[in-house]
């Protein structure tokens, strides 16, 4: 059962599609309070708290606290509240169990027993909004019950499935050569590559460098010929430049976003001055979409949306801002003292993302006048909805690879998501696997993180291991940042070892096609935490660091350095799988904890004992990926664990917009 509450006048954001009837007044909100700042929720002693999509810290994420405000910051440490994405769907699982959804764009933060151990604090900063509570029957029918709200998720075309490459950036066609032929040269499989901002020229949108990537069309054609995609980056801010067209149709009709004034807003961003799209515009927002077509006009059919929090270097009011520290002081010999330049450096730090850079910004949401720092939130989103938009209009009936860094709950439907900049660091495995049921509640299922790390230098050891988390997650890219160690596989020694690791993937292809059209077709999630399996199992609600994978399978990566294998609890009988390239290992264990050995080339994972899922061999997997095969016959499968079962295989053409009926449901 669904209630909304309905405060003051909210801006309408498009995340709930199947509506609720409005139950106005605060009595309502019974197991919440009203209070001044906000609304407050006293837990019992043992309420786990789940949910908040892309953000910090644990599965539970009692103990600490989050705010929703999409954040452009690479550096993901335990203390940063906000990451790129805002999603304010939390369960609270407990002497009562039920869900809560904050539909406002703006700040909301969700102090979850940080000031006060046992309460949850709702507080936005905008106290305009829909509160949204769903009751039912557990866990796993609450967020049913969500997502049935919220609309069906965004399906890639099933080439996206496979294991892509990118790296800031591959400067020219020469690049995106070497990485293809050192992949084919080690017999790795691979997908797609992308191509980063320096595809275009000077950082223009829709644009292409004529140098770097002579006759683009040919080049994307000769890759499509090795079943490569090409992925290129669209970033949000539009270079000022004359007799740039997007940035001159823009002006001329008025759809940037505009400062106080009604000027168009200047900011700066990798062109340099750059105006934003007013992606809350629905005529900008068409405009902005099918300027696509310039790329999808070369044979383009994946992109990735970035930069639409959105990030800003800095403005004209931050640069004032410096100068002014910077004019001599009265009386001084030296040209600033100590202080200053103290305060300097202050300065420089806040100069990107600054909030009040973010309360300058003015959207015209189809005539009706919005400050950004009430919709902020919303950026991102409507970005992404433009492009799937406009992609329906180039490419109609045909799905594109689409997925953007910044995020709210309604944008699931577009498109998926990327975790943004993570760092080569052993706990970002971790936090990768933490983030997949909470983003899997709120509707993101085609998601995954930079594989390897994005910042930093990796190791062999720390890509390996990741990429055998990667192997089950619907995004399966290695990206990293310029500056950083070559990441490609085969740029490390013993390269059969990631042949083996990432053939697995293709082996797995059929299972998890079928479990992420699943999750779409039946609101579910994907990827769970133990606790929602196995309620009253006091050791699997503690375990932070295992999940559930579609009925059938659990998995449990290593994210430690030098490890044989780990500590793995079976909350019931299981068998164990340990795959290879070739084929795999069974082995039937009992429920408890066991010390698993994990060789660094093999994707360790669990199968319960009554279920069964179907793999391939790795040729098959491959073919899956290619544009021009159907899928795989039902010969062409093998079967891991209990055969006797019946497992329930989803499928379609991979590549059409399709409807539910238009899926293929078989017991097999
Ligand atoms: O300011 O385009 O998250 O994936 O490689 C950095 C360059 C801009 C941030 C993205 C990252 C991408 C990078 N971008």
């Amino acid at each position: 059962m669904v209630s909304k509450i309905r405060f003051g006048n909210p801006v309408p954001t498009g995340a709930v599609v199947n509506g609720t009837a409005n139950v106005n007044g605060e009595a309502n909100l019974r197991y919440f309070e009203k209070t001044e700042q906000g609304f407050r929720f006293r837990m019992g002693k043992k309420d786990a708290v789940y949910g908040l999509g892309e953000a910090n810290r644990g599965i539970n994420k009692r103990g600490y606290q989050y705010v929703s405000y999409c954040t452009d910051d690479p550096n993901h440490t335990e203390e940063k509240l906000s990451l790129y994405g805002a999603h304010n769907f939390i369960v609270i699982d407990g002497a009562c169990t039920f869900g809560v959804f904050i539909d406002n764009p703006g700040r909301v933060t969700f102090d979850i027993g940080y000031e006060k151990m046992d309460e949850l604090n709702i507080i936005p900063e905008y106290e305009d909004l829909d509160f949204y509570i769903i009751e039912g029957d557990g866990i796993k029918d609450i967020v049913r019950q969500f997502r049935t709200l919220i609309g069906q998720s965004y399906i890639p075309p099933r080439w996206a499935f496979g294991y892509q490459q990118c790296r800031w950036s591959y400067m020219d066609a020469d690049a995106v050569w070497e990485v293809v032929d050192g992949y084919e040269n080690c017999g790795i499989p691979l997908s797609a590559v992308y191509l980063d901002i320096d595809y275009m020229e000077s950082y223009k949108d829709f644009t292409i460098n004529e140098e770097r990537f002579p006759d683009f069309g040919n080049f994307v054609k000769e890759m499509r010929e090795k079943n490569i995609h090409l992925v290129p980056i669209i970033d949000a801010g539009v270079k000022m430049e004359e007799g740039y067209d997007v940035y001159e149709e823009g002006v001329a009709k008025g759809y940037f976003v505009k400062d106080k004034e009604g000027r168009d807003y200047v900011t700066a961003v990798w062109p340099g001055l750059t105006h934003f799209p007013d992606f809350l515009n629905s005529e900008a927002r068409r405009w902005f979409g099918l300027k696509y077509k310039a790329l999808t006009d070369k044979g383009i059919d994946g992109f990735w949306n970035d930069m639409n929090e959105p990030a800003i270097f800095y403005t004209e009011r931050g640069i004032d801002e410096v100068k002014e520290l910077l004019k001599p002081e009265a009386g001084r010999k030296e040209d600033i003292s100590t202080d200053k330049l103290m305060e300097l450096k202050w300065k420089l730090n806040e100069l990107a993302n600054n909030d009040s850079d973010y309360k300058a910004m003015y959207h015209n949401m189809d005539g009706q006048l919005v400050n950004h720092d009430r919709v902020h939130n919303l950026y991102g989103y409507n970005m992404t909805k433009a492009a799937a938009e406009g992609l329906e209009e180039l490419r109609p009936g045909e799905r594109t690879l689409l997925f953007s860094r910044s995020s709210y709950i309604g944008m699931h439907r577009y498109g998926g998501i990327w975790m943004g900049d993570n760092q080569a660091w052993w706990s970002h495995i971790l936090l990768n696997l933490k983030m997949l049921p909470s983003l899997n509640m709120c509707g993101f299922l085609y998601t995954g993180a930079d594989i390897g790390g994005f910042g930093s230098n990796t190791t062999r050891e720390l890509l390996l291991r990741w990429l055998a988390l990667g192997v089950f997650t619907p995004l399966m890219r290695n990206h990293a940042a310029l500056g950083t160690r070559l990441q490609e596989c085969f740029r490390f020694e013993h390269t059969e070892d990631f042949k083996s690791v990432i053939s697995c993937r293709y082996r797995l292809l059929p299972y998890l096609y079928s479990e992420y059209l699943k999750s779409v077709y039946e609101n579910e999630m994907m990827f769970r935490p133990l606790a929602f399996d196995y309620s009253g199992d006091e050791i699997a609600g503690n375990v932070e660091d295992q999940l559930m994978l579609g009925n059938e399978v659990m998995i449990a990566p290593v994210y430690t350095q030098n490890a044989a294998g780990r500590y793995v609890y079976l909350p019931e009988p299981m068998t164990m799988i340990v795959m290879h390239e070739n084929g795999e290992e069974e082995k039937v264990m009992e429920k408890g904890v066991h010390f698993v050995e994990m060789p660094l080339n093999r994707v360790v994972f669990f199968i319960k004992e009554d279920a069964k899922i179907p793999v391939v061999s790795t040729e098959y997997g491959r073919k899956v990926c290619n544009d021009t095969t159907e899928g795989i016959a039902d010969s062409e499968m093998v079967w891991l664990g209990n055969k006797n079962k019946k497992y329930q295989m989803y499928t379609d053409n991979g590549h059409s917009k399709n409807k539910k009926d238009d899926v293929s449901v078989m017991e097999l």
